[in-house]
């Protein structure tokens, strides 16, 4: 099997020496790093992202999918640094004030991660101010709201008065996720993306940046 597939392989499997060892033989070997990128760590993620969103596989292989994609994106983030390859855009995600919830909304960083985006995790019960003070820090494009309950996804209008109130409403777009938080939900609040899923975030996220 080809390197770059075989290393897309051990992703899905989840099995992260493999991958590790796959990476660094691609680099002695002179593979370029966005190749290893693209077409590897990214493949391998996008592949079980799309079986996860159809119920083919369940949240601990994605999981130990992403830790397998994690250790390879070590090895190659230094180099990756070094040769200025483009991140395509930075999203803040944090999971809302009051909600401690945070698996779901690691697996879509994880996924947006392997997409090639640049992610700041504000981690747990975030409030507005800390995803505003982390999106002017940042330049993020994007901000993601997650919320597991129903008590706390009320929330999200709130960050986004926030955000507007900043004055950085105009340039910096808001994706919101979660169990509870439907399509609906997100239009009646003034969310420009929803997403169901971890793969279906990145999707947004595209669509959001345009890239
Ligand atoms: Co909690 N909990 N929990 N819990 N918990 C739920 C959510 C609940 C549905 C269980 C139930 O009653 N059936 C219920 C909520 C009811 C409601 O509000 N409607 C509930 C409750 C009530 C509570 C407590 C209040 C319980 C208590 O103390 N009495 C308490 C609240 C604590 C708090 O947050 N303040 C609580 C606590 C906990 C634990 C700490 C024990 C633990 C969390 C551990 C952790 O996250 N580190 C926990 C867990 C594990 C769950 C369940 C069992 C599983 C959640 C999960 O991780 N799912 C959950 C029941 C259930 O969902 N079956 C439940 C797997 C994960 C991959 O899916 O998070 O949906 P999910 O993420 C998906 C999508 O939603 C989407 O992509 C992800 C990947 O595909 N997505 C986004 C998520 N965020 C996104 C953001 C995006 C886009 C997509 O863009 C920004």
């Amino acid at each position: 099997m080809e390197l770059l597939q075989e290393i897309a392989v051990r992703v899905e499997e989840g099995r992260q020496n493999d991958v590790k060892s796959l990476v660094e033989t691609c680099i002695e070997r002179g593979i370029s790093v966005s190749d290893i990128l693209n077409d590897g760590l990214v493949a391998g993620m996008s592949s079980i992202g799309v079986k996860f969103r159809e119920n083919e596989v369940f949240v601990p292989e994605v999981l130990v999918a992403a830790r397998a994609m994690k250790a390879g994106l070590e090895i190659i983030k230094p180099i990756l640094l070094r040769e200025k390859v483009q991140s395509r855009g930075t999203i803040v995600m944090g999971t809302v004030l009051g909600d401690l919830h945070d698996i779901g909304k690691n697996i879509v960083c994880y996924m947006l991660q392997g997409a090639g985006y640049d992610v700041v995790d504000i981690g747990i019960d975030a409030p507005g101010e800390k995803f505003v003070e982390a999106a002017k820090e940042s330049g993020a494009q994007i901000i993601g709201l997650s919320s597991l309950l129903t008590t706390t996804m009320v929330y999200m209008k709130e960050v986004i008065g926030t955000l507007r109130a900043s004055g950085l409403g105009d340039r910096v777009k808001v994706m919101v996720g979660g169990a509870p938080v439907t399509q609906a939900f997100a239009d009646e609040i003034g969310a420009h993306g929803y997403a169901s899923d971890a793969a279906s975030a990145v999707d947004v996220v595209r669509r959001l940046l345009g890239n």
